[in-house]
Parts: structure tokens; sequence; C-alpha cells
């Protein structure tokens, strides 16, 4: 009854209203509820939606990761999975995946044929489709662009010999199966290891030079030579084998593909020494001029044998970049041995991961000997990446490398002489600098395959290549303090003022930016001094790669003839590089034994104009530069000796005022009494350098000419007693003698008491 009285009149309106918005409310809520479940859901979705891209993309980028040059270690962090330890062949899919793809690989390139071109000096072959049969083909003929050193005492390297007994090499063989194919052939991997940090060295002298041998009776050297046998079930990490990472980099690749079964009892396997018996050898000395080195030994051993992994522990570590670029080896040879262009051949193929070589470039120099035609192209038909090129004319290396280059398809450039073995690992380290930066240079450590006993010696660590006057290529050891004060590590790249020549990778855009090679420079020698130079100064970097190893057989004499005189032609050569390339301390090269070459009459060094303009083109630094950035501890003074001229006899020195000479009191202060003795011998102030007048018995003041003999003078040459005389070059006997009254000097016979004739320099900078 009470509710019913409440609910009456304005009650009822009251209460109506109270229901009502408690609906209205309950309604509300429900609305809301579902708006934020909206709300969330979409942003969930959203969510969904960008972490799914997200990881699709680190995926992708995990997979194909973008092609840069910066540093590994940077790139590599902001990649998934960088901690990741290095995963083997047997990691699962990724394993089976890359397994999968060298397998395609093997069998992709097993399906092609060889090519062979003819080329015509000048001309190049344009490039082809790759995956085109390649057998035979006639190639269209396209103008090479033919642009192009001293070799020289390579064979001073300190070297250690890799040594084991004969019997000793059977147990130790065990070859690491990677790829458990029917292709045996190709898919067996072998790495034998020679910690050189445990070979315990002695001296001996191999081939003139001073080499060190392992002594297997210390250390268990024999030990070492066993191959290293690492399944990748058993997961050794410390042994790259295929270790693919999503992350975009790999441990480098052990490859060493070869020949199975392997025969461990060959002569020089696993490169040892190989003995010949006291009867043969006739036959060796027969045959050693067909290379100089013994030829004979050479052909018993296998072209693939193995050689022992000389690289610096940690190498095998070394992470590299899943997209590395691809390479073109070139190699050019001229009447280059059998036995040794097919070891070179095989030892690219056998050690170098399948999809990053794009093809082997044989460049044949005009051979004359007939096995290397038709035989060679039989054999080499059976390797679907190896074309040959035959040059019509003798060109030379130089020229015949740039005939290579310019056919060549690879992203890089890869050169190596007819007579080498690659090492295992040889071939990723190099092509890793390239990718990090495409100035870079880098060359592997050249390694001394013995010319007597092709033997494999390791060569000590931390050897950079270096010159010496008159650009005399040469090793020497990294200085110590450099090493200390940088915290070098035996695997870390060094930094090379120099490279020997034969061999180096090169971005192949790059080489042609830097103009290549002078094609002015002929057949052989100088070419390394140029690129050197040309690299250094106008941008690049040359580095030796420890991890990258490549044995070579240093020879006594080229076995090859030159179209001209060799000493000519090097020294032509030369004098080019020095022209183009050593501004003022051109001096210093021709000051070392060559001034005969200023003389135009006696040599032609050819039209350097391109030369001259392709550095002002690439605005290169000066070589004061070079000197001072990249090979500092060089000694290269522009002058013999400055200062002021002391007659010992007159206890007084030479002047030089309004073009006549006197004596005067000897003060440093004044310009008059500075002279110079150059390179070039002359004895100079200014632009005027001092002759002998022959007539008159006296002397004449002509304006400075380096190819003029007459005014050059010997002082200090010898430590003979004429040593401080000034004696003219041409006129042998006759020296300067200085007086007080009348003209200064005169010509007088020279004589070795005669204080007159008594000379010195303020200061003195080279002999
Ligand atoms: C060194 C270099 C070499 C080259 C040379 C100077 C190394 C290991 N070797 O002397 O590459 O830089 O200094 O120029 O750094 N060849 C031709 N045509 C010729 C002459 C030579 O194709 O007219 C070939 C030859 O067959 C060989 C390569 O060029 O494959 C280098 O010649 P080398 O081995 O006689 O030079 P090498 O090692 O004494
Ligand atoms: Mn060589």
């Amino acid at each position: 009854m009470k509710v019913r009285k409440y609910l009456r009149g304005s009650g009822r309106v009251l209460a109506f209203v109270f229901v009502a918005s408690i609906i209205w409310l309950l309604f509300d809520m429900a609305a809301l509820r579902i708006s934020l479940s909206d709300v969330s859901g979409q942003q969930l979705k959203e969510r969904l939606i960008r972490e799914r891209e997200f990881y699709k993309k680190q995926s992708m980028q995990a997979l194909h990761p973008r092609r840069s040059f910066t540093h590994p270690a940077r790139r590599a962090a902001d990649l998934p999975g960088h901690q990741k330890a290095p995963g083997r062949l047997n990691d699962g899919d990724e394993g089976q995946r890359v397994k999968d793809e060298l397998r395609k690989s093997l069998h992709l390139a097993k399906s092609n044929h060889s090519k062979f071109v003819d080329l015509k000096p000048g001309d190049a072959a344009a490039h082809e489709n790759d995956n085109a049969p390649k057998q035979n083909s006639s190639v269209k003929k396209e103008a090479v662009n033919l642009y192009i050193y001293t070799g020289g005492t390579t064979a001073q390297k300190a070297v250690h010999k890799v040594d084991s007994k004969p019997n000793e090499k059977v147990k130790g063989v065990e070859d690491e199966i990677l790829l458990k194919s029917t292709e045996s052939r190709l898919t067996q991997t072998t790495t034998h290891r020679l910690p050189n940090q445990d070979v315990k060295v002695v001296n001996e002298k191999v081939a003139g030079m001073q080499v060190k041998v392992t002594d297997k009776n210390v250390l268990g050297a024999n030990k070492q030579l066993k191959p290293a046998v690492n399944h990748p079930a058993e997961g050794n990490a410390r042994v790259g084998t295929l270790a693919v990472k999503k992350s975009g980099v790999h441990t480098v690749l052990s490859l060493d593909v070869t020949n199975s079964p392997r025969d461990p009892k060959a002569v020089g396997q696993f490169g040892q020494a190989a003995v010949v018996a006291v009867h043969e050898n006739s036959e060796v000395e027969k045959r050693w001029n067909e290379g100089h080195f013994n030829v004979y030994l050479s052909e018993k051993i296998p072209v693939d044998r193995a050689i022992p992994d000389t690289r610096p522990r940690k190498c095998a570590q070394s992470l590299i970049h899943d997209d590395l670029p691809s390479t073109s080896v070139i190699f050019c040879f001229v009447d280059e041995v059998w036995s040794t262009l097919l070891r070179s051949v095989h030892s690219v193929l056998n050690r170098s991961p399948p999809n990053l070589l794009k093809e082997i470039i044989l460049v044949d120099d005009f051979s004359t000997k007939d096995y290397l035609k038709k035989q060679l192209d039989d054999y080499m038909s059976q390797f679907p990446k190896v074309r040959i090129i035959r040059l019509k004319e003798r060109q030379g290396l130089i020229r015949a490398r740039l005939a290579g280059a310019a056919v060549a398809k690879g992203e890089v450039l890869t050169f190596l002489d007819s007579h080498v073995e690659c090492n295992v690992g040889w071939l990723e380290p190099l092509l890793e600098r390239v990718y990090l930066d495409r100035k870079k240079v880098p060359c592997p450590v050249i390694e001394v395959i013995s010319d007597k006993d092709l033997s494999y010696m390791l060569v000590d660590n931390f050897q950079r290549g270096i010159f010496k006057w008159p650009l005399v290529f040469g090793w020497s050891p990294v200085p110590a303090d450099y090493i200390k004060k940088n915290n070098m590590k035996d695997t870390d790249p060094i930094k090379c003022p120099v490279m020997a020549g034969g061999l180096f990778s090169i971005d192949k855009k790059y080489f042609f930016e830097l103009g290549s090679y002078d094609p002015g420079l002929d057949v052989w020698g100088g070419e390394n001094m140029e690129i050197s130079f040309k690299i250094w100064m106008c941008g690049g970097e040359i580095e030796i790669i420890p991890c990258s190893r490549v044995g070579h057989i240093f020879r006594g004499q080229n076995p090859y003839k030159f179209p001209k005189n060799r000493q000519k032609t090097v020294e032509r050569n030369l004098a080019r590089v020095a022209e183009v390339w050593l501004d003022e301390y051109k001096d210093l090269f021709y000051g070392h034994g060559y001034t005969h070459l200023l003389n135009k009459k006696v040599i032609d060094i050819g039209n350097l104009t391109e030369q001259i303009e392709l550095r002002k083109h690439l605005k290169c630094q000066s070589f004061r530069w070079y000197l001072d950035n990249v090979y500092p501890d060089m000694n290269a003074p522009l002058v013999k000796a400055d200062g002021l001229v002391y007659n010992r006899g007159l206890r007084k020195c030479l002047a030089l005022q309004r073009d006549s000479l006197s004596f005067e009191t000897c003060d440093l202060s004044k310009q008059s009494q500075h002279f110079n003795y150059t390179w070039m011998r002359n004895i100079r102030h200014r632009e005027l350098c001092i002759a002998p007048q022959v007539q008159s018995n006296s002397f004449a003041l002509q304006l400075c000419d380096s190819a003029k003999n007459e005014q050059r003078w010997l002082h200090k040459s010898s430590i003979s007693p004429m040593a401080e005389h000034f004696s003219t070059e041409i006129l042998r006997g006759m020296c300067l003698e200085g007086k007080l009254e009348g003209q200064a000097l005169q010509l007088r016979a020279c004589d070795s008491n005669n204080l007159f004739q008594k000379w010195q320099f303020t200061h003195y900078y080279a002999q």
C-alpha cells in the first residue's frame, strides 16, 4: 500500500525516471565494454601485424642482408641471432639447406662446359650469359681498354718448411666427409692443420734463401701434419665447415674438395719435400730449364695434392659475410709447366666456395709449347668454370692480365701466377675485405713452394711488402713497436706499402676506375710498383691478409724469353713509374744507378701524357704524402748532402754571388753559402750547377740538367782516400781544387793528399 502511495502522482514520474536511468546506465556500460574490447582487439591485431612484419623483415634481412661496406661487427650485431654460436652442417634445416645449395651449385658447375676464346691483342671477348653452354663458343670481340713492375728479390722471405717422414703421412690421413653425396669426387673436405705457433724451426738454406725447417723431432711436428678431422656431427665449431648463420655471417669455409680417394703415399703429398733418387738426377737437370725449378719432380706430384693448413690458428673461426661478391680468378701464363699450371687451377677449384668462384680465366700469352694448346683445351673442358683466352701475339703479363680483366664476369678480379697452390680458406678472407671496402686491395700471404723439392713452406708472420731504392721490391717485418702499439694479432690484416705483384684481389669496377695498369708497361716488371702507388695515392689501401695463404714457386730466373732485353724492359717500366708517380723523389730512383735512363737518346720510355692526366683526374695525393702516411719508415732524403761546402785546405766555405764563385768565412746564415749535393751528383746552388771546363782546367756554372753527365761529381761514393774529393764523372782522375786568387776553383789531377781537394758538406743524408 505504502509503495502504491509513493507511485502516485509525481512520485510515479520520479520512479519512472529512476528506472529508465538505471536501464540507460546498464546499456551505456555494455556499449562501453564492447567498444573497449573493439579497440583493444584492433590494437592487438595491429600489433600482431606489425610484429609479423617486423619478424618477416628480420628474417629476410638474415637471409639477404643488404650489401653494404659497413663494418661487419656493427652489421652483425644488428641482426638477430648474432650471439648464436656458428651453426654447423648438421644444424637442422639450415644445415640441410646449405648442403643442398652447395650440392646444387656443384651439380650446376658440372653440367656446364669450358669455353675457349681466341683473342687478338687489343681485343676482348664480350661478356656472355653466365649459364649458357660455353664450349667452343665464338665470342663477339670488343676493344680491350688496355691499361697496365719489379718483382725482384721476393725470394728473400723467411720461410718455414713443413716436413715429415713419408710413412707418417699415411697414418695421418683421415678425410673429413662433409657432404654425404654420391659426387664423392667433389665432396670431400680435409683440413691439414699445422699450427705454426707449435712448429719449432731450424734454419736451413733453400734455393739461396734462409729458410726455417720444421724439426720433426720436436714438439710433435709430425702429429700436426695429420689432417684435423672434424665431423660436423661432433660440433667442432672452431674448424669452420659450412656454418652459415642466419645473421648474415658464417664461419669461414674450410673447403678442400679433392679427388677421392686421395693417395696418401703420393709424391709430395701434404706439401712434403719429395726426394728424387740419385739415378734420376740427370733427368732433373735436363728438365730444370723448362721452368727453372724441379720440373721433373713436379710432374710426379698429384695435381691436386693436399697441403698443410698454415693459417694462424684463429683464422678458422673468422666470420665472413654470406653475401660476398663473386670473383674471376685470372691466371696469365707463358710457357708454364703443365703440372704447375694444372696444380694452380686445381687448387682454386678445390679450395674455393663454388658460389664465390665465378670462373677461372687462363690467359695464354702466346705460349710456344704444344701441350698448352689442344691438350690444355681438352683437359680444361671438364671444368665448366675454366675459360681459356689465347693472345695472338706476346703481350707480357701486364697486358695479358688486362685482357683477362676485360672479359671477366665476376665482381672482383683475383690475379694469380700460374705456379701457385691456394691453401684452404684462401678466398673468403680476401673477398671479405673487398666487401667491407671496395677500395681495399687484399693480397694473400705468399708462401714458398721450394723450387728444388716442391715442399710447401710457411712464412713468418707480420711480413709486409716494401721497396728499397731504386724501386726494388722486398719483404720486411712489420716494426715491433707498431705491432705492440696497435695490439696486432697474427690474424689482423697488415697494411702493405707495396704488393709483390702476382697475387691479389681487387674490385673490378675499382680496378678500371683506377685506370687499371699503365698499358705502356712491357712484358714483366714494375707493374706492382705502379699499381701500389696508384692504389695508395688515389684513395685505396693494400693489405696482406694472414688468413689467406697461397704458395708460389719462386724461381731463380724467368723461364721464358723476353721479346727485348730483360734488363732494359724492366728499367724502362720502372722509369715510367718514376716519372708518373714519384714527383721530386724520382731523383732517388735515378740516383740509385739509373742516371743513364735520363738520356732520352739511350732509352725511349714512351708517352706518359695519359698516365699523368689520369693521376690529375683521380686527384691523387703526392708521393710525399705516400711516404709520410703509408711508408713513414722509408728513408727518402731529397738530396745526398746539403749546407755549407767547406774546403779543408782553405778552411773557408764556397759562396755563389752574382753568378760567380768565391770563398768566404763560413756562415750558415748566408744563403749564398748553401749548396746541395743531389742524387744526380750535382753540386747545386738553386738552379745553377758546377761543371768542369776541360780546356781551361777550370769550371763553369750551368743551368742544372739532370741528364747531363758533365754536371756529375763523385763525392763520398766510396771509403777510399779520395772520398772527400769532387772528382768529375766524365773525366776520371780530375778533381775540383779550391784556391783563393783568381778563379775560386780549378780542375787538377786528383791527389789524395791534397787538402785543397777535400770538401765537406754540413749534413750528409746518404752515401
Ligand atoms: C713477381 C710476381 C709477378 C709479377 C712480377 C713482376 C709474385 C708471386 N709474382 O715475379 O706476378 O708481378 O713479379 O712483374 O708476386 N707471364 C706472362 N707473360 C709474360 C711474362 C710472364 O703471362 O710475358 C706470366 C707468367 O707465366 C706468370 C706470371 O706472368 O704466371 C708472373 O711471372 P713470373 O712468375 O715470372 O713472375 P715472378 O713470380 O718472378
Ligand atoms: Mn711467379
